[in-house]
């Protein structure tokens, strides 16, 4: 909200906050304008600054006036509910994975301007919960109104706990995060948001679902499905680089196509190409066990691999896992074909949290973090548990 407040004299026209950078697209520089996601991410923080000046600080307690949202950085769905959320509701984003989930949270907790926190597409497991709902416990002291809007499974407990707590839960398994977004504060939302809540849930495969479904209907599927795609292999192949990430978040607020982002589709390609290699160096990698098959993967993101190791498995379960080496963990995904029986997400969940580590999410496609050490066991182990 002090983002707008300071942006309004630069033009009146519309409340929105990204009415400041309409009028860096009406510059003649056009082109240029390709290269600077990082521009104007630093275009807010002379912002943060004159708020930060208030002498109140000293005389009151703080007026709590921002609007926070974390959300999963990882794929589609938490970039577009992140979307969403800062186009009904203005504010920022903090984009993070699941290793950076609880370090994030207990930030925010500390912020004395915080008063209202969106939490989305990020679920909790046996590992995370308690200390999730201790975070909510203290936010509700300090009055912080929180919602916590989610499609994972999750703790029956757990939502009492918080909504006991009076954390406002949005919660379906059955629509991806955005769609959810988009359904609760579809008042609050322009057009547009209906085709980034679509390809929210093309990319989270959840655009069968009742209220996907209807929204896909509005568009045309082609177009959707490169929409999604573009923007899915964008994200994946900028995890590195947070800025770019704050950027795509702002242009989907601000109701852009994937194809009206500069790059977008040329980068797809690199992405495409990337992956087309990954189908070889899987062939070669790969390794089998009686219900699924495994790979460790070292110069990619184990969630691109994963589902070219079920695939060319031929088995009905695939894991790809990746160090992270300053973490000594590995980062694992876990992908079923429509032929496993099983429920992936919540046997990961009580395996990885058996292991020491924690993860979870949906019946074909979840993830977890495992201790260096026993990252054979988790695999041992959930070829067992998946007969
Ligand atoms: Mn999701």
């Amino acid at each position: 909200m002090a983002l707008s407040k300071s942006k309004k004299p630069v033009e009146k026209k519309t409340l929105k906050s990204s009415s400041a950078k309409k009028v860096t697209k009406k510059t003649p520089a056009k082109k240029v304008t390709k290269k600077t996601p990082a521009k104007k991410v630093t275009k807010k923080t002379p912002a943060k600054k004159v708020t930060k000046k208030t002498p109140a600080k000293k005389v009151t307690k703080q007026q709590r006036t921002k609007v926070i949202c974390i959300s999963h950085k990882e794929d589609c769905d938490g970039i577009s509910s992140a979307a969403l959320i800062r186009q009904a509701f203005g504010g920022d984003a903090i984009l993070v994975d699941y290793p950076g989930q609880m370090e994030a949270l207990n930030q925010v907790v500390l912020d004395e301007k915080l008063k209202s926190l969106f939490i989305c597409d990020l679920g909790l497991s046996k590992k995370t919960q308690d200390e999730f709902i201790d975070i909510m416990t203290r936010l509700r002291k300090n009055k912080v109104s929180v919602t916590y809007i989610d499609h994972h499974d999750i703790d029956p407990n757990v939502v009492k706990s918080l909504e006991k707590i009076k954390v406002k839960v949005i919660h379906d398994i059955n629509e991806c995060t955005t769609v959810q977004v988009y359904n609760a504060y579809a008042s609050k939302l322009n057009d547009h948001a209906s085709f980034v809540a679509t390809c929210a849930a093309i990319t989270d495969y959840m655009e069968d679902r009742p209220i996907g479904s209807k929204l896909l209907q509005i568009y045309d599927r082609q177009f959707a499905l490169i929409s999604a795609t573009v923007m899915t292999y964008n994200i994946v192949g900028h995890q590195r680089e947070p800025d770019y990430l704050q950027y795509l978040v702002e242009e989907l607020a601000d109701s852009k196509f994937p194809h009206d982002i500069p790059n977008t589709f040329e980068f797809a390609q690199i992405q495409v190409e990337k992956l087309s290699q990954m189908i070889a160096k899987v062939k070669k990698g790969m390794k089998t066990m009686a219900n699924l098959g495994h790979m460790e993967i070292l110069d990619a993101g184990a969630s691109g691999a994963v589902n070219f190791v079920m695939g060319l498995s031929g088995k009905d379960v695939g894991v790809a896992y990746k160090e992270r080496i300053d973490h000594g963990i590995y980062a694992v995904s876990v992908r079923g074909s429509k032929n496993c029986k099983v429920h992936l997400g919540k046997i990961v969940n009580l395996l990885a949290t058996d292991l020491g580590g924690s993860g979870g999410g949906h019946d074909k496609a979840c993830g977890a973090v495992i201790p260096k050490p026993k990252i054979k066991k988790f695999i041992t182990e959930l070829n067992k548990k998946i007969k």
